[in-house]
C-alpha cells in the first residue's frame, strides 16, 4: 500500500486575494519567490504578495539549462555571480530543501584565437576578484572530457577553454520549490493564476494593482517578471530597453554517466551537461528573431545534434526526448535591469538574457534589501534603469554562455 498523490502535504498553502499588501511582486520564478523570501527573513517584511499569471517557477524558472558560475567579464558582473553562487552553496542548508548543487566545473572553450583572447581576459578579471578560473590547453581539456574530440582534423579545433571549477549544475525546479515553501512558511501569500492587468499610479508613485482576482492597494510594486517584463513595465508607464526572443533546449533519453562537467563552445552555438538522471541537457543561442513562443522547432533540433555531433561525435546513437524554448529579455549591454525606477514605488528586477536563473538568489537578496532600504545596495548599483541615460552601460556580452 502506497501513498496516493494526495496523502502527499502541501508545500505551500493558498490564501484569498487580500485588498491590500505591503508589497506586490510580479512573477512566481525564483527571481519574485526569493525577492519574497528574502523580505521576509531579512526585513522582516511579511505582508508581501507574489502574483503568477500561471504556476510558480512555469516561465524561465523551469526552463533554464540550470547551470551555475560565476565567470563573467566584468567586475560587476563577476561579483555579482559570485555572491549567487555563495547563497547557492549553502541554499539547501538555509531552505531546508535538497536542491541538489552539483559543483563539478564549469568548462568554456575556445575554437579561434580571438575567443582564446576573451577567455583569458575572462580569466585575469575572475581571479582579481577571488573567483577560480583559468585557461587550460586541450590535452588538460581533453582528461577532464575524455568524450571531446579534441583532435586538429575537425572543422573548429578545440584551441583552449576557460575552466572554472566552482560552476556547475542544480536541480532548477528544487530552487524554486525550496523558495516558494520557505516564503509561505515566513507569511508570504503565493497566489497561481493571479494575471496582472493594469497596475495603477497617481502623482508619480504606485498605488495599486489591477488583478484578474480583484484590485490590490499597495506602495511597492515589484516587476520580476521575464518575457512579458516590457508589458509589466509599459503598464507603469515605464519604457525599458529590452526585446524578448526565445532561447530553445533539449534533453536526451539517460545514460550511465560520462560528462562530469559542464561543456560550452560558443562558435557551435551550444552548451551541454549531464544531469544526475543521466540525461544531458543542451541549450542553445536566442533565435535570431523576437518572439513570445515557447515551442521548440525542427531546425533548433538539427542544428543542435549537428553542432554535438562534431564536439562529442560517440553520441551519435542517443535519442532526444524533449524540446522546449524560454523566453529571454535582452538588454543593449547584456546586463540586468534592476532597483528602482521613476515612478516612486515601482521597482524593477527584469532583462535577465541568457542567464537569469544562475542569478536567482543575490537578485532577490538585493531587491529585498533595495525596497528595505529605499535605495540600492552597492551590489546592484552598476545595473539601473538610468545607465541607459547616462551611458554607463556593464557590457557583459563577450561572458554570454554562446553568442548572439
Ligand atoms: O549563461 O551559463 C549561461 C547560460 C547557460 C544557459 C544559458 N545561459
Amino acid at each position: 500500500h502506497g501513498l496516493s498523490h494526495s496523502d502527499w502535504p502541501r508545500v505551500w498553502r493558498t490564501h484569498p486575494l487580500k485588498q491590500s499588501y505591503d508589497v506586490v511582486i510580479i512573477g512566481g520564478g525564483i527571481h519574485g519567490l526569493a525577492t519574497a523570501y528574502y523580505l521576509a527573513t531579512n526585513h522582516g517584511i511579511r505582508d508581501v504578495a507574489v502574483l503568477d499569471k500561471g504556476y510558480l517557477g512555469g516561465g524561465g524558472s523551469g526552463r533554464n539549462t540550470a547551470i551555475l558560475r560565476s565567470n563573467y567579464l566584468t567586475p560587476e558582473g563577476v561579483r555579482f555571480y559570485d555572491r549567487s553562487l555563495q547563497l547557492y552553496q549553502h541554499l539547501a542548508a538555509d531552505l531546508n530543501f535538497n536542491v541538489m548543487f552539483s559543483q563539478r566545473g564549469h568548462l568554456t572553450l575556445a575554437h579561434n584565437d580571438s575567443s582564446l583572447r576573451t577567455m583569458r581576459w575572462r580569466a585575469e578579471v575572475n581571479k582579481l576578484q577571488g573567483v577560480d578560473s583559468e585557461v587550460i590547453d586541450p590535452t588538460e581539456i581533453k582528461k577532464l572530457v575524455p568524450f571531446l574530440d579534441t583532435s586538429e582534423n575537425v572543422r573548429y579545433p578545440i584551441l583552449g577553454a576557460l575552466y572554472h571549477p566552482p560552476g556547475g549544475i542544480i536541480r532548477h525546479d528544487a530552487v524554486v520549490w525550496g523558495y516558494a515553501r520557505a516564503a509561505d512558511a515566513n507569511g508570504v501569500h503565493l497566489h497561481q493564476n493571479t494575471e496582472v492587468t493594469g497596475i495603477d499610479t497617481r502623482g508619480g508613485r504606485v498605488t495599486g494593482v489591477q488583478t484578474s482576482r480583484g484590485r490590490i492597494s499597495t506602495r511597492v510594486v515589484v516587476n520580476c517578471t521575464a518575457g512579458w517584463s516590457t508589458l509589466i513595465s509599459d503598464m507603469a508607464g515605464v519604457d525599458m530597453p529590452v526585446t524578448t526572443s526565445p532561447l530553445q533546449a533539449a534533453v536526451t533519453e539517460p545514460v550511465r554517466p560520462f560528462l562530469d562537467t559542464v561543456v560550452v563552445s560558443g562558435t557551435l552555438h551550444v552548451y551541454v551537461s549531464q544531469t544526475d538522471r543521466g540525461e544531458l541537457v543542451f541549450g542553445a543561442s536566442v533565435d535570431p528573431f523576437t518572439s513570445y513562443s515557447m515551442r521548440g522547432s525542427l531546425e533548433f533540433a538539427e542544428g543542435l545534434a549537428g553542432h554535438v555531433l562534431e564536439l562529442m561525435p560517440a553520441i551519435s546513437k542517443m535519442r532526444l526526448l524533449r524540446q522546449w524554448a524560454g523566453l529571454c529579455d535582452m538588454t543593449p549591454d547584456y546586463s540586468p535591469i534592476m532597483g528602482p525606477t521613476p515612478v516612486e514605488g515601482f521597482y524593477v528586477d527584469v532583462g535577465w538574457g541568457t542567464y537569469g536563473f544562475k542569478a536567482g538568489p543575490v537578485s532577490g537578496e538585493a531587491m529585498a534589501a533595495c525596497i528595505a532600504h529605499q535605495r540600492p545596495p552597492k551590489i546592484i548599483d552598476a545595473f539601473g534603469l538610468d545607465r541607459f541615460t547616462s551611458g554607463q552601460l556593464v557590457g557583459e556580452k563577450g561572458a554570454a554562455a554562446v553568442g548572439h
